[in-house]
């Protein structure tokens, strides 16, 4: 694993996980996927919640187009060991045990795209902007986007912007699914800490239910869906849930701000 491509550091019980390649955009290359592997595996280890950001002005570029080229010419059976590569790498971050908050900033672009839809919640700022640009560079996605961006867009959205090449400002992305946050200029990543530290908070296993297990309902026909709640359900419930329940009872735990009341709740 290469140390400069991505970085790793631990916050408390939160994981930062930083693309570092300013000077090509954050582009992904076969070294960032394998980095970006190891950090993610490692997260779940030590971590409660992972934030995933990008070094300097942009959050990611997408696939590392100049290595792409040099595959063109690539015997099939060499070609073929590179197929899907990307896919385990964001399986781990979209359905593996802990929840992921990606910060965006800048261009999120293509595999970039693809890589902050892997996380459970994408915090953008004023300056991010959404593309699918694939159909320019001749290629079509492959981390796993035509499942995880069409679903947060919709066939119609997804294949415009795959299409046309359309790009969507921070404001147009968060109406369109793509992000659930907009901060001002240069804040994406200090509210991304804010919210994963809030969410260590929460009682681990519903964290892991709502990271590992809502994607996969997701995922099922209505009847498979409410049954594999059933069975979250009760593999959610432990003594910290007793223990929670009855703070409420008690009037020990804090309750839930009035948004027409309080000012900002981060
Ligand atoms: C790159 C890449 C890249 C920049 N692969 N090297 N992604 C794209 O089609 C997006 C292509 N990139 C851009 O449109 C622009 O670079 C940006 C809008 C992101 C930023 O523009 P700018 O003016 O700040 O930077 P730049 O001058 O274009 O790029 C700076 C350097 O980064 C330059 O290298 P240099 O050696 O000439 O300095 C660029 O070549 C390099 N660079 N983006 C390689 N993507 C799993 S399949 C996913 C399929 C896709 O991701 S398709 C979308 C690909």
């Amino acid at each position: 694993m290469s140390e400069q491509v991505v970085t790793y550091d631990l916050d408390g019980d939160v994981a930062l996980v930083g693309l570092n390649r300013p000077d090509k955009r954050n582009a992904v290359n076969e070294d960032v996927n394998r980095a970006l592997r190891a950090a993610f595996e490692r997260a779940q280890d030590e971590a409660r919640v992972g934030v995933l950001f990008g070094v300097g002005k942009h959050f990611c570029a997408g696939l590392d187009l100049a290595q792409a080229l040099t595959w063109q010419d690539e015997a099939p059976e060499q070609r073929r060991k590179r197929r899907g590569t990307w896919h385990p790498t964001l399986d781990l971050m979209a359905r593996g045990n802990i929840p992921w908050v990606a910060a965006l900033q800048g261009a999120c672009i293509g595999g970039g795209l693809e890589i902050a839809s892997a996380a459970h919640i994408r915090v953008a700022d004023e300056t991010t902007f959404f593309a699918l640009p694939e159909g320019q560079r001749g290629i079509f996605v492959g981390g796993g986007g035509s499942v995880r961006v069409q679903r947060l867009l919709g066939y119609a959205r997804m294949a415009d912007l795959m299409l046309t090449g359309r790009v969507l400002t921070a404001a147009e992305g968060e109406r369109y699914n793509l992000c659930q946050y907009v901060e001002p200029a240069g804040q994406s990543l200090e509210r991304a800490k804010t919210l994963a530290h809030r969410i260590t908070k929460n009682a681990p296993l519903t964290n892991w239910a709502v990271a590992a297990c809502l994607p996969r309902v997701n995922d099922a026909s209505h009847e498979d869906g409410l049954f594999m709640e059933m069975l979250i359900g009760t593999a959610v419930t432990s003594p910290q849930s007793k223990e929670r329940l009855q703070a409420f009872v008690e009037k020990r735990a804090d309750r839930l701000p009035d948004p027409g009341k309080s000012g900002d709740q981060s």
